[in-house]
């Protein structure tokens, strides 16, 4: 049989097929989320990362920039659109083709067959779109059915809409208490470390972090209790440790290659750091700090014999790779424990890269593949137009803002310089014209460790401005100059006005 043209179609689907075409969509994505959840199995996933990524790089940096997280909240519900609309045209597909061979009960299955076929084509993966194709035949037959007393007017039949939408609420009630259920089935029990020594240093290192931590309830603890999350698909892969290996490949005497098991069974040490995104606002909350469990990288790369002129190009799972020198390859971590916990999926579950004192965008999660390079390459950001491959700049946040009794006021947030580390915090109440030091955590262990600083005064009449500035270990005082977050990162000193009038008037 031929396949329908396209006028076919349009003819065969008026208001109704179509209606019901668009409740079979719906279900179809909600079937695939209830088996699939949010990983790139789902079908909305490797749409919205082909959205993100065919975006002409301007748009990309526009929604980092002035939408944030809005952007990719954007980019998802576009893409759940475009996924039930697919869904919906192998539905209507499948009505119009049984209308025209005179046989209704084809509609569901050849509806079925198709979402199934579309969903495996985008996802690859088989049980989420048997799930999606199930779920479009089910509301395309409940359609059929509820019409069944007048075969003439078929999928015209108003009842049949409404018993479409009707399944289609089902499927979509069904598939969200499905797929948002527990997802640690991704995550296996294992202890985050073989090594029992390193095990036994992270509870009293977490211990010392919530002791260093100052005693202000409202200001973030030393260990971050919420980290932040920055990535380039809306769906974090799925890798099982089991298939996992990470190989040291490229301007190598040997290339090696390491499994999960034999990483894990390395010795293994704990470290403190701070990570922070080079796309984030002045004042923003993409500044976070965990207890890290791993080994050192050299550990894995010096027995290839690297060639050692110039830098590594890193590769993950979800297409995302970075480059940069090798130089500061050197002083990095590959990390597979998270505040004694196994690395959570969301930061790179089996492995990450950390490098100390550089922007997030090279801490590479999900990583497989350490390519040396013998010249420069540029990484995925960089194609982009940013500069976010080197050392962060220093920056004190300014995100608590209290008033006390007897008409105090306590200001505080966290201050980072990255490996140059933090010496001071300075604090002005009068727009710029004093300064005063801010009171500090005491330093954790760590060459990449942020500090806490709080500072309490008495307020004065009035909206006033609140200006803080970090001091580096050297003494080095933060720049003023403001810079945009693009492309090479924000700087200046927070500022935020204070008191009655002001955008914080408590
Ligand atoms: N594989 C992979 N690694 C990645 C990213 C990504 O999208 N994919 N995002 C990077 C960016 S821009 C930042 S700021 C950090 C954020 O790490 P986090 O999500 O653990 O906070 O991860 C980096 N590593
Ligand atoms: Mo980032």
């Amino acid at each position: 049989m031929n396949p329908p043209s396209r006028t076919d179609i349009l003819d065969a689907v008026p208001a109704g097929p179509a209606a019901v075409s668009l409740a079979a969509g719906v279900a179809g994505v909600a079937g695939s989320y209830a088996v699939a959840s949010f990983t790139p199995s789902f079908i909305a996933g490797p749409i919205a990362g082909l959205l993100a990524r065919r975006l002409p790089a301007v748009v990309v940096t526009y929604s980092i920039l002035l939408l944030g997280d809005l952007g990719s909240r954007l980019n998802l519900i576009v893409a759940l659109v475009l996924s039930a609309g697919l869904l919906a045209v192998a539905a209507g597909v499948g009505i119009a083709t049984a209308e025209r061979l005179e046989v209704a009960a084809a509609a569901a299955p050849i509806a079925g067959v198709l979402a199934a076929g579309v969903t495996v084509t985008v996802t690859a993966a088989t049980l989420p779109s048997l799930a999606a194709g199930v779920a479009v035949a089910l509301v395309v037959a409940a359609a059929n059915l509820v019409s069944i007393t007048d075969r003439e007017a078929g999928f015209r039949d108003r009842r049949s809409v409404l018993g479409g939408v009707v399944s289609a609420i089902g499927a979509l009630g069904g598939g969200y208490l499905l797929g948002s259920g527990d997802l640690s089935a991704a995550r296996p029990e294992r202890s985050a470390v073989d090594d029992d020594g390193a095990e036994a240093e992270i509870g009293p290192l977490l211990q010392e972090a919530d002791e260093k931590s100052l005693d202000v309830p409202d200001l973030e603890p030393l260990v971050s209790e919420r980290f932040y999350e920055v990535d380039i698909n809306t769906t974090d892969p799925t890798v099982s440790p089991d298939d996992w290996t990470l190989s040291v490949t490229g301007a190598v005497d040997e290339e090696v290659s390491y499994t999960y098991d034999e990483i894990t069974g390395m010795d293994a040490e704990n470290r403190f750091v701070t990570l922070r995104c080079v796309g984030e606002k002045l004042n923003a909350r993409k500044l976070d700090n965990a207890l890290w469990t791993g080994v050192p990288i050299m550990d894995l790369v010096d027995p290839a014999g690297p060639a050692d002129e110039c830098c590594v190009m890193l590769h993950a799972t979800d297409g995302y790779y970075q480059e940069f020198p090798l130089a500061a390859l050197e002083d990095g971590f590959l990390a597979y424990g998270m505040n004694g916990e196994t690395l959570p999926r969301g930061h790179g579950y089996p492995a990450r890269v950390l490098i100390p004192g550089h922007w997030g965008e090279i801490n590479v999660k999900w990583v497989t593949e350490i390519e040396v390079l013998d010249e420069e390459a540029q990484g995925y950001w960089e194609e982009r137009g940013w500069h976010g491959t080197g050392p962060v700049k220093t920056v004190a946040k300014l995100h608590l803002v209290e008033e006390l009794d007897g008409g105090r006021v306590r200001v505080g947030g966290h201050a980072y310089a990255g490996t140059r580390g933090i010496g001071g915090v300075e604090v002005s109440t009068d727009g710029g014209e004093t300064w005063t030091d801010a009171t500090l955590s005491e330093p954790l262990p760590g060459e990449d460790v942020w500090r806490q600083w709080v500072h309490a005064y008495d307020a004065p009449e009035g909206a006033h401005d609140v200006v803080v500035r970090a001091i580096e270990a050297d003494g080095t005082v933060q720049p003023a100059e403001e810079t945009d977050p693009f492309p090479s990162g924000p700087s200046g000193w927070v500022t935020r006005t204070v008191g009655d009038g002001g955008s914080n008037p408590f």
